[in-house]
């Protein structure tokens, strides 16, 4: 019997692609056995980035994060495995690296994060937020990146 598997979104941020980790980052992805379904460069926009981090937008720390978002291209991949979801957040490791870097030094975070908010990588939290985030950048979500792929 064939074994169902899940896509989640990955996404290299704007300090880890001008950081060169791009090219590490996917060596790790595909060791630890994922597959990478399709995968493209995209400068955000204040607007798609305020709909991409809705749920924080009351936070006081939600400009900062626009403007670091939208700083320089992001690298975005869907990730298929058995378990891509929760495997491919325990890969990134703890939202702050510096925590990252005593907790979980393996993990992706504690290699090219700074803090809180540089943390070099961002992976999907469920599969609700999962479908939302790929349709977001590969379908046709309001406010979305359009570009359309045969996934
Ligand atoms: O899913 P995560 O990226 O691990 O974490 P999250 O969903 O709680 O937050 C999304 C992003 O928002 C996170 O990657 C960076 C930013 N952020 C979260 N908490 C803080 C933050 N930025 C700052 N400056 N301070 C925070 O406490």
């Amino acid at each position: 019997a064939s074994v169902e598997k899940e896509r989640t979104l990955a996404m290299i941020k704007p300090d880890g692609v001008f950081g060169n980790y791009t090219d590490k980052i996917k060596e790790v992805i595909l060791e630890s056995g994922f597959s990478i379904i399709t995968e493209m460069a995209v400068q955000l926009d204040e607007g798609n980035a305020t709909v991409f981090y809705a749920e924080h937008s009351h936070r006081d720390f939600f400009p900062g994060l626009v403007k670091y978002m939208t700083s320089g291209p992001v690298y975005i991949m869907v990730l298929e495995k058995v378990t891509a979801i929760s495997d491919w957040r325990a890969l990134i490791g703890p939202t702050d690296a510096r925590k990252a870097r005593i907790s979980h030094p393996a993990s992706i975070r504690a290699m090219c994060g700074m803090d809180s908010e540089m943390n070099c990588v961002h992976g999907s939290d469920s599969p609700q937020s999962a479908a939302r985030e790929i349709s977001f950048f590969f379908g046709e979500m309001p406010g979305g990146i359009v570009r359309h792929d045969e996934l």
